[in-house]
């Protein structure tokens, strides 16, 4: 049985999370971090626009507004809105994709996309409108009713450019569009990435860690370039890309978020009367939801991902494994995957300081505890997890996942990701992100 880490939270916790948030405003976006990341990230933006919530729902309506300034006309919101701000591997030019057809004027994008948890933030929005009231309640509102379409030509399309053949599981065509990318999930599908000559670059990420062994390593980031390179060659065309792209994954973590997703959606869409669209996004929610049923081994109760070019399932022990808990499954595997999310091989494992979910397994042989997405912990997934559990009637699992969190940010750097063993703040402070479900968070234990 988990206990709960007792954590001292104050007010300056949330004063240091709003300090953040508004730093790293740029008008009307927010960059995912101020110096490794400076420009507006797809599932970013999300968990910021939630965190803006609660300190200004009109802030919160201009972050997911600017995210759909960047959509492409498939559907498709890239993974990255480029600012004015220069200084990111890769920038615009690496991209390339004003020659996509389906690219957007006027704004510049990277050409990939990440999972799509917008649905949510919206919810969480309008939810905390609703109880605000008066202007912010109508503006949500208005929001909700303008912008429903795009997000349901978002979901659409990656149900169909990424599952045409009704899987249930959306396929990725570079880890960065999993937003967990260089998780050792991916190691047997990199295997067959061999780059062949790539154009020079520059990294900027490592200018701004003080440790390089926590960020992908030189060969990853060429293997990295290779598929964008890849990708550019053939414009960006949803179709060409998957007949020629070295990195081809159904995503079981993304296939449970999109499946979770639109239900979300379908329910906000249900309330403002748009019944047939609701209809249809459920439907979608309940092939994803089978997909990643699906896709669970019975040997480890885990879900995992398929890789497709060698037709192999991929068994490594990560967080993805727990993707039927996001998007809801049969009751005994439920049952199955709580008992080993609160075992001793992963949240009750005895060499972590605080329990809470790691990348990746502690009792895993790909475990590094402080390397990037293969072992440490990372707020905003825990966020995901905890909202999940919440959904699904698990508040007291949801709680302890919120207040050892909280004990685990008390220290108010707001790290992108922490070493489980240590507790150490590791990769960028000050992300956006992780000010934004702080904020989130401590609004829910007033
Ligand atoms: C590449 C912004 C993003 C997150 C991803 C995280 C990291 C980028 C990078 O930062 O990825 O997209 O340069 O390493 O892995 O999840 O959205 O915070």
């Amino acid at each position: 049985m988990l206990t709960r880490v007792r954590s001292i939270h104050s007010a300056s916790l949330a004063e240091g999370a709003e300090y953040v948030l508004r730093n790293n405003d740029r008008g009307t976006m927010t960059v995912a971090a101020p110096r490794l990341y400076p420009h507006l990230w797809s599932w970013d933006a999300a968990f910021v626009a939630i965190g803006w919530a609660h300190l200004s729902v009109p802030r919160a309506i201009t972050e997911l507004s600017t995210l759909l300034a960047g959509q492409w006309s498939n559907g498709m919101i890239p993974h990255i809105q480029f600012s004015e701000g220069g200084g990111y591997f890769p920038g615009p030019d690496r991209w390339g994709t004003d020659s996509a057809v389906c690219a957007p004027r006027g704004v510049q994008t990277s050409g990939i996309c990440q999972p799509p948890v917008h649905a949510i933030a919206v919810a969480k929005v309008l939810g905390r409108a609703r109880d605000a009231g008066g202007p912010d309640r109508a503006l949500a509102e208005d929001f909700l009713k303008a912008s429903f379409d795009a997000w349901m030509r978002w979901h659409l399309w990656l149900a169909e450019a990424r599952d045409p053949h009704q899987h249930g599981l959306v396929e990725i065509h570079h880890s960065w569009e999993s937003g967990l990318d260089n998780s050792p999930r991916w190691d047997h599908s990199y295997a067959m990435v061999s780059p062949g000559p790539v154009e020079p670059y520059v990294r900027t990420d490592l200018q701004h860690v003080a440790d390089l062994s926590q960020r992908p390593s030189d060969y990853e980031y060429r293997q990295y370039a290779w598929l964008i390179d890849q990708m550019r060659s053939v414009g960006y065309d949803d179709t060409l890309v998957r007949s020629s792209v070295d990195f081809r994954v159904r995503d079981v973590l993304m296939s449970a978020i999109l499946s979770e997703s639109s239900q979300v959606l379908a329910e906000l869409g249900d309330s403002i009367g748009r019944r047939a669209q609701a209809a249809e996004l459920s439907e979608l929610a309940g092939r994803f939801r089978a997909g990643v049923t699906r896709a669970v081994s019975p040997v480890t109760g885990l879900a995992r991902d398929f890789d497709v070019r060698s037709g192999e399932w991929i068994h490594t022990a990560t967080i993805a494994g727990f993707a039927p808990l996001i998007c809801g499954t049969n009751p005994a595997l439920r049952a199955r995957q709580l008992r080993i999310l609160t075992g001793d091989q992963w949240m009750g494992n005895p060499s972590l300081a605080i329990p809470l979910p790691t990348s990746t397994s502690p009792a895993s042989p790909a475990f590094r505890r402080t390397t990037y997405w293969r072992g440490p912990v990372w707020p905003v997934v825990t966020w995901l997890l905890a909202w999940a559990m919440h959904r699904h009637g698990e508040d007291g699992l949801a709680a302890v996942l919120r207040d050892n969190s909280l004990t685990q940010l008390a220290h108010g750097d707001f790290a992108e990701y922490y070493d489980p063993l240590s507790q150490a703040p590791l990769g960028s402070r000050n992300q956006s992100w992780t000010a934004a479900v702080t904020l989130d968070w401590l609004a829910e234990r007033h």
